[in-house]
């Protein structure tokens, strides 16, 4: 499965696209499957309908775990350093992961979740949460992780979208010198979700909670009670494996469906040869289990390839900047990936936090979540890979699954915010507005996908019509990924940001229209309108007009309402980091709000605002541009 030159990327490519089928049915003959497949492929960007591995049957958590039980059972599958600096580092094994995983798969079938059930999970970074999602895909049950990031209300949204029947929560949460709770938003959500029958509490920080009777239990008393087996749920590739709500330009966050087969295939081959992970190498990404990073690079895609991983529960700056640097030299990280805004902040506090440190265990290095400015790259490049390390700048979404075009480490050559190349099976293209192909090299436009690979999104949840709607579309026959992306001279990809009304700040996804709404609930806020702008350290950062016509508290007063309301609606990471009180919006004549220009403003732009002659009222421009935060 491991591609080990660029001839033999070139070569692998080749056949991807020539012949898909038997290049992916080669590479599937890496797993345990149930019943092999009658066809590798069925599709139509159409309707969507795409079907990978038809009718083949598997299990992903025996090709995770089991598979690996005869050779590696006592190999480390994670290594898991506390919030706390200085506690000692605790092992996981394959035999300990296996053992874990089916005590909590039994709990859940206790609790009478059955295959198709879904199961929500709402927990820190704690092996916990691996072990949840694990157990989930054992017994055939669809999992559902909320971040915990988020709020009370998108708890609720989630677990109503999708009617899940039990919850996996912890009492509370470490969070750098924070002590988060996390039962008590569970409890203030369940208040309106009728679907949930029991949930199963892990008591991280100890802290006092409520438990309902009947409801509630406790995962120690649960799990111990359990036995070690149990017989792995036979799925169909195309069952649903799970479901991650995410963020679009409009409405609130769908819920994208991955299944069994082709996520299993694609996440394990990706995460080979884009890491080009070797055995006895000790592989680290920073992401939180709650975005689909955390699902494919930290769960699935390492533990399929039976790889060791460092799981991490605090923050990169607590209790100082150093945090990464020294973990990794304590436990002698070879391959780490991150963030590009986790990269800026450390660069911020200065290289005394990472000069103390041996990094010399670090082979490759890794990006993800947001374009790396270069500035960011150099420095990653020069302080942490000690110009010895590649950046493998790896480009993909939520709905992609896994990693579709990226650098394979030490085998393509790499180019600063460059995403380079596509992976074999991927197929990619640019088009203009109009849908036409932009052909040759030097040129930029819209990021599309032209055929499917096998962790495609199949559906968003309970809506089909929005898939269809939001990615297949906009240019008819293909996937639009949302992005603008640029292509040039040696055919290499930079993907330039969003061309829709998302922004990603940090990394995350964050729809201007939900961030809106969430305002819109504030009494004295008539309308807003939210868009992104450049942030040193966030790469985008959140902007919010409002408007708020008479009130009798102060600009400062509003904002605080404005804050606590967004908190409260979505969760603090779509807290607006500039919020300016204005008077009205620029409109157009049939009263579409100008973003373009309010993106310009919030830019810092004061002259150059671009055509205004379409606005209902020019003056209102001037206004803002006085106003300007
Ligand atoms: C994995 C993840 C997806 C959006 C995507 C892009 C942006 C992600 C890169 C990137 C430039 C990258 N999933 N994005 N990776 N932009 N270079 N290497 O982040 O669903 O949460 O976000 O993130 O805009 O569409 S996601």
């Amino acid at each position: 499965m491991q591609i080990k030159t660029f001839e033999e990327y070139q070569q692998a490519y080749d056949l991807s696209v020539k012949q898909p089928e038997s290049f992916w049915a080669q590479i599937a003959e890496n797993f345990n499957w149930n019943k092999k497949w009658d066809k590798i492929l069925n599709w139509n960007f159409t309707d969507p309908n795409i079907n990978w591995f038809v009718n083949a049957k598997l299990n992903i958590t025996e090709n995770c775990i089991d598979r690996h039980l005869t050779d590696k059972a006592n190999n480390v599958a994670f290594y898991f350093e506390e919030n706390e600096d200085g506690k000692p580092t605790q092992t996981i094994t394959y035999q300990d992961l296996h053992d874990e995983v089916c005590k909590l798969a039994n709990v859940l079938k206790e609790f009478g979740v059955k295959k198709g059930d879904r199961v929500c999970i709402y927990l820190p970074m704690i092996p916990q949460a691996v072990f949840a999602l694990l157990a989930c895909a054992r017994i055939g049950a669809i999992h559902s992780v909320v971040f915990g990031g988020f709020s009370a209300q998108s708890i609720q949204d989630r677990i109503n979208d999708s009617c899940c029947k039990v919850v996996l929560t912890s009492d509370g949460a470490y969070r750098g010198s924070k002590q988060i709770p996390m039962k008590s938003t569970v409890d203030e959500a369940l208040q309106n979700c009728t679907s949930v029958e029991k949930v199963l509490v892990y008591k991280r920080t100890n802290e006092k909670i409520n438990l309902v009777q009947g409801r509630d239990f406790d995962w120690e008393t649960e799990t111990k009670k359990q036995s070690k087996f149990c017989t792995p749920e036979i799925m169909d590739s195309e069952d649903p494996l799970f479901i991650l709500y995410t963020s679009g330009s409009t409405g609130k966050p769908k819920g994208v469906v991955h299944t069994c087969g082709g996520y299993m295939v694609f996440t394990c081959y990706s995460f080979l040869n884009v890491f080009q992970y070797q055995p006895g190498q000790i592989y680290w990404c920073t992401a939180d289990v709650g975005w689909i990073t955390g699902h494919s690079y930290i769960t699935y895609g390492p533990l399929l390839a039976g790889a060791t991983s460092v799981l991490f529960e605090g923050l990169p700056n607590y209790p100082d900047a150093g945090r990464f640097w020294k973990i990794t030299d304590k436990l002698k990280v070879n391959i780490f990936y991150t963030a590009p805004t986790a990269i800026r902040s450390l660069e911020a506090a200065g290289l005394d936090f990472v000069k103390p440190y041996d990094l010399s265990s670090l082979k490759v290095l890794g990006s993800v979540g947001e374009p790396i400015n270069e500035e960011a790259w150099q420095w990653y490049h020069k302080h942490i890979g000690k110009e010895k390390c590649p950046i493998v700048d790896t480009w993909w979404q939520t709905e992609t699954g896994g990693i579709l075009i990226s650098p394979l480490a030490n085998i393509t050559k790499t180019k600063p915010s460059y995403a380079t190349l596509p992976l074999p099976g991927v197929q990619p293209l640019l088009v203009d507005d109009k849908g036409k192909e932009i052909t040759g090299n030097g040129v930029e436009g819209n990021l599309c996908i032209k055929f499917p690979w096998p962790s495609i999104i199949r559906t968003t949840y309970g809506d089909h019509e929005r898939c269809r709607q939001t990615y297949f579309a906009t240019y008819p026959g293909l996937y639009f990924t949302g992005d603008g992306c640029k292509r040039d001279e040696d055919g290499y990809y930079r993907i330039t940001g969003r061309v829709d009304d998302v922004i990603n700040v940090s990394g995350h996804r964050i729809g201007t229209a939900e961030v809106e709404s969430a305002i819109n609930q504030c009494h004295d806020v008539v309308e807003s309108a939210v868009v992104g702008y450049p942030h040193d350290i966030k790469g985008q950062g959140i902007y919010a007009y409002c408007i708020v016509p008479k009130s009798e508290k102060t600009h400062d007063e509003l904002r605080k309402e404005i804050l606590s309301i967004v908190s409260k609606i979505i969760g603090p990471i779509a807290k607006p980091d500039k919020i300016q009180i204005v008077n009205g919006l620029p409109k157009t004549r049939s009263g579409k709000i100008m973003r373009r220009i309010l993106r310009k403003v919030a830019e810092g732009e004061t002259t150059n605002l671009g055509d205004t002659s379409t606005l209902l009222d020019p003056a209102v421009v001037q206004e803002i541009v006085n106003g300007k935060l």
